[in-house]
């Protein structure tokens, strides 16, 4: 049994000693966490913090990872140092069942455990290469959207009108369905407030700590240089 094996029987144990449906975990994200258990760590970026350059500039990569991210693995360990309970969960399962959590710890968890998955989940949707989709996602994404195109518009203008900070997804919902929807501050489709819950498999960080220093006010713009630096080959992985 490896760890993430033994963490994960530990979860479910967890979770059925406190009578929790699992039901919702096995569809929204299985045994592929993308997180290490408790206590969490900093992942390291798959690239180099220059790597996006010109779309998205080194200094904006650096101050992302090291500071915004690092501060929410560092606070969801902080608030889970009093809840053994909830340490042995995956981070996914945490975050799926928030309602769970005692109130005094429940929107730390939210705000941090959100901020924690969504970046580490970030830094894997962005490529240092351009990538075109392969014929079987772009077929798949344009019946869903009549085109690419349309989804293009769609995704990028959800992700321009979102009102302050937050997130645009692209989710697969329970019925296989696809969808685009935003979430405020660090909360994502995992989480039960979200208008549709589903598995992201696409997720756009429009907080203005991700392209303010080089783009100020001109979200639009960083969404359009972003467009081209999106993994499509991760998209399509996630879609399986
Ligand atoms: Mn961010």
């Amino acid at each position: 049994m490896n760890r993430r094996t033994f963490l994960m029987s530990m979860g479910a144990l967890a979770l059925s000693r406190l009578g929790w449906a699992r039901q919702r975990q096995g569809y929204l994200w299985t045994d592929t966490s993308l997180t290490s258990g408790y206590p969490y760590e900093l992942p390291d970026l798959p690239y180099s913090y220059d790597a996006l350059e010109p779309a998205i500039d080194a200094q904006t990569m650096k101050v992302h990872h090291q500071g915004h991210h690092a501060t929410y693995v560092n606070t969801l360990n902080k608030a889970l140092e009093d809840l053994p309970t909830f340490q042995s969960l995956p981070l996914e399962t945490l975050l799926a069942n928030l309602e769970k959590v005692p109130t005094a710890q429940r929107t730390t968890i939210r705000n941090h455990g959100g901020g924690h998955w969504n970046h580490t989940f970030w830094w894997k949707i962005l490529s240092p290469q351009k990538q075109e989709p392969s014929l079987s996602l772009l077929r798949r994404i344009s019946s869903e959207f009549e085109s690419w195109n349309r989804f293009r518009g769609q995704l990028l203008d959800a992700a321009a009108k979102h009102f302050g900070s937050g997130w645009a997804w692209l989710i697969l919902t329970p019925t296989g369905r696809l969808r685009i929807i935003t979430t405020p501050n660090q909360d994502n489709p995992l989480m039960p407030y979200a208008e549709i819950q589903g598995k992201p498999v696409l997720g756009i960080d429009v907080w203005e700590h991700a392209y303010y220093l080089k783009y100020q006010n001109r979200r639009a713009e960083y969404l359009s240089a972003l467009w081209e630096h999106i993994n499509w080959a991760q998209v399509e992985a996630l879609l399986e």
